[in-house]
């Protein structure tokens, strides 16, 4: 079968003020273009798993109208978005099915809400695509598919894991390529809408399937940059030492996200800096400790950690490490004084990089069921406010519209050119004050400029 492969690509806004804000912004247009270059893991992954019988095709879609051209000699189409681009996915999979050509489904939004997209896709898969992807094949190619296959239940191995299909990029294409090193994380946070919404289980990649497909990407770009797309990297340090005591022959710069407690593992942050680690973006919520309390399903893990946050970020750069602070506003407890308050922190701790969303209900997601439940969802059904910068709910203590107005006055402070500056000066400061200067760090290992914007990532 011709099989089109389609990642829909695009990077999303609905409030015009911000997008214009954030075309002006150099902090925020710098991070656009750098996490816009991502290719599809998720399709290559399926890529990599498909028999050599079919002739596959990987198509980036970054936005859809009925006025956009489209391959059309198809056989299956495949289309992968997350919740923010799936009224554009369902819009494409319909012209597909009106052309007689068969469409798939799959991702964290139509793992969510498998009846919604059947309503526009022949089949829906739902949870982790590598459980059933053949089958969808192998049904697809004798006209029989079903409207749905697999399910959160029943996860995947990733001890046998394919070898994504890098090769289907062109390189001059992708500044950065991801590499998945597990799925899921312990913290339960009640709005997380990452892998968490497609296997309730964590689980990692053995590390040897991790470098094989590092060494894959190697014979394809000189000097890749890598981003791991795990929800929490680090979870498991042992596993994490063992890779990277074999990254630095491998010459790579890499991003990674995770929590606050690398900080504490002053052998580990010397493995990530050795092995070429530009930058983490770490998962702060809040610069308030009351406002972490019951964030996570589980336990209050963040709540516990809040006292050691000044020291551990302060640990991390020491080594070398960026940090990109990320919180999350219109929690419950926020009141009019967030704004001021994620500023300050960010000043007080010379953070490297700062990343502000505002709180999203993912379908799917604990927090979705809590805000649908006490009849404080904003607009149910659009999806397309999903990008983590539009107010889709009722916060508890300001009105919408005073936390996206709050929202951007953040942001345009915290952008700023002189702020930004500031504290990316302050950083290396102080890594010249340890005799831990760029030329310095550059020698160790052919990492470039600490932490530079083209190392930053998130979203
Ligand atoms: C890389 C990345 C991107 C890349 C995406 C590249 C791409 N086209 O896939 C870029 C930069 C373009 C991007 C954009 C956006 N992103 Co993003 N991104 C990520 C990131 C960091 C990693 C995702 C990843 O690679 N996962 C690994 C792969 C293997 O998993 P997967 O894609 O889910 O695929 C598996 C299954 O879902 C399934 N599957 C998926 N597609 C298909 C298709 C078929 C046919 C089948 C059978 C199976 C299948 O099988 C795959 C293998 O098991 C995550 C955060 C994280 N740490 O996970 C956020 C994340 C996915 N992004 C998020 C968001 C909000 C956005 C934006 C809205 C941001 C914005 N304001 O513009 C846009 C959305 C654009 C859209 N299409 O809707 C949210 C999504 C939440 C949600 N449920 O919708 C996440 C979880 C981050 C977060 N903080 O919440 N993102």
């Amino acid at each position: 079968m011709r099989i089109g492969l389609i990642a829909m690509s695009g990077i999303r806004v609905c409030d015009a003020e911000l997008l214009r804000l954030g075309l002006t912004l150099p902090g925020f247009v710098e991070r656009s273009k750098t996490i816009a270059s991502l290719p599809s893991l998720g399709l290559l992954t399926l890529a990599g798993m498909t028999p050599d019988e079919h002739d596959i095709r990987y198509i980036e879609m970054p936005e859809f109208t009925r006025s956009t051209s489209i391959p059309q000699d198809l056989e299956l189409a495949a289309i992968s978005s997350y919740s923010a681009q799936i009224g554009e996915a369902y819009a494409l999979a319909r012209t597909y099915r009106e052309l007689g050509v068969p469409v798939v489904m799959g991702g964290p939004h139509v793992t969510a809400l498998p009846e919604e997209a059947a309503g526009s896709a022949d089949a829906v898969v739902i949870g982790e695509g590598e459980a059933c992807w053949t089958e969808v094949l192998a049904d697809c190619a004798a006209g029989r598919l079903r409207r749905f296959y697999g399910s959160r239940e029943s996860p995947f191995d990733l001890a046998r894991a394919p070898m994504p299909a890098f090769e289907l990029l062109d390189p001059s294409q992708y500044n950065r390529i991801t590499v998945q090193t597990s799925r899921g994380c312990p913290h339960q946070c009640e709005f997380c809408g990452s892998s968490v919404m497609l296997t309730g289980k964590y689980k990692q990649k053995p590390v040897e399937k991790v470098l094989a497909e590092i060494d894959r990407i190697l014979t394809i770009w000189d000097h890749p940059f890598l981003e791991f797309a795990d929800d929490n990297t680090f979870v498991d340090r042992q596993y994490w030492k063992e890779l990277l005591r074999a990254l630095p022959e491998r010459r790579v710069r890499w991003f990674a996200e995770t929590d606050l407690s690398v900080g504490m593992d002053g052998e580990l942050l010397d493995l990530m800096r050795q092995s070429g680690c530009a930058q983490v973006l770490i998962g702060l919520e809040s610069p308030t400790a009351e406002r972490l309390r019951g964030l996570e399903l589980r336990s209050d893990w963040k709540r516990r950690q809040w006292p050691h946050y000044r020291e551990a970020i302060r640990r991390i750069q020491d080594h070398g490490i960026a940090v990109n602070g990320c919180f999350v506003l219109g929690l419950d407890g926020d009141d009019a004084g967030v704004f001021d308050r994620v500023f300050s922190f960010a000043e007080e701790t010379e953070l490297y990089e700062v990343q502000v969303t505002i709180l999203t209900a993912f379908p799917g997601t604990p927090l979705y069921a809590r805000l649908k439940r006490e009849g404080r969802i904003v607009e149910d059904g659009r999806w397309d406010k999903c990008t983590l910068f539009d107010v889709n709910f009722r916060p508890a203590r300001m009105s919408p519209e005073e936390l996206a107005e709050g929202f951007k006055k953040l942001v345009v402070k915290l952008y700023d050119d002189e702020f930004t500056n500031w504290r990316r000066s302050a950083f290396r400061r102080r890594l010249r004050a340890q005799g831990k200067g760029k030329e310095t760090i550059h020698h160790e290992n052919q990492a470039g400029d600490p932490g530079a914007v083209s190392g930053g990532g998130g979203l």
